[in-house]
C-alpha cells in the first residue's frame, strides 16, 4: 500500500478545520499511520520546501509555516498521493474545485490549509524528514475487506 505524507498547515489550525479535513481522508477509506502536532522549526521548514528555494515566496512560505503549530500526518492506502492531491485541490484556492480542502476552505495562494506530496519519491523524503520510524503506526484494519476487491 502506497504511504503519503499530509501536512495541515497552521491556518488549518487557527481555524479548526484539523477535523473536518482528518474525516474527508478516513471516509474516502485512507488509513492514519502516523500524526502529530509539531510546532516547526525554520530548518524543518526550510527542508520541507526546499524545492522552492530560488521562488520568490519561499520566505514568506517558511515564515507561515512557523508561525503557528501544524498536524503533520502520513496516510496509507491505494494511489493514495494522487488521490489525497484531489481531495486536495489545486494549489491556488480560488481554481480549487468547491467539494476539495481547498476549494471549500480557502482564498489565498499563501494560505491553503494543507500539504500533500506530489510523487512517491517526495512522499518518501517527507515522511523521512518528518517522522521517525517508531513513530509510524503499522497496525491491521478491519476495513480492508468493505474498501477494496
Ligand atoms: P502544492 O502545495 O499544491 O504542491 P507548490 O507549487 O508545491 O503547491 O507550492 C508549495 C506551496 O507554496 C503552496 O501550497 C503555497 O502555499 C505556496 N505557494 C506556491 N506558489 C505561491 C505563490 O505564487 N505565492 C505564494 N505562495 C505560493
Ligand atoms: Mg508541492
Amino acid at each position: 500500500m502506497e504511504q503519503t505524507f499530509i501536512m495541515i498547515k497552521p491556518d488549518g489550525v487557527q481555524r479548526h478545520l484539523v477535523g473536518d479535513i482528518i474525516k474527508r481522508f478516513e471516509a474516502k477509506g485512507f488509513g492514519l499511520v502516523g500524526l502529530k502536532m509539531v510546532s516547526v522549526s525554520r530548518e524543518l521548514a526550510e527542508k520541507h520546501y526546499a524545492v522552492h528555494k530560488e521562488r520568490p515566496f519561499f520566505s514568506g512560505l517558511v515564515d507561515f509555516i512557523i508561525s503557528s503549530p501544524v498536524i503533520a500526518m502520513v496516510w496509507e492506502g491505494k494511489d493514495v498521493i494522487a488521490a489525497a492531491r484531489k481531495l486536495i485541490g489545486a494549489t491556488n484556492p480560488l481554481a480549487a474545485e468547491p467539494g476539495t480542502i481547498r476549494g471549500d476552505y480557502g482564498v489565498d495562494l499563501g494560505r491553503n490549509l494543507i500539504h500533500g506530496s506530489d510523487a512517491p519519491e517526495t512522499a518518501k523524503q517527507e515522511i523521512s524528514l518528518w517522522f521517525t520510524d517508531e513513530e509510524l503506526v503499522a497496525w491491521e484494519p478491519s476495513r480492508l475487506t468493505w474498501l477494496y476487491e
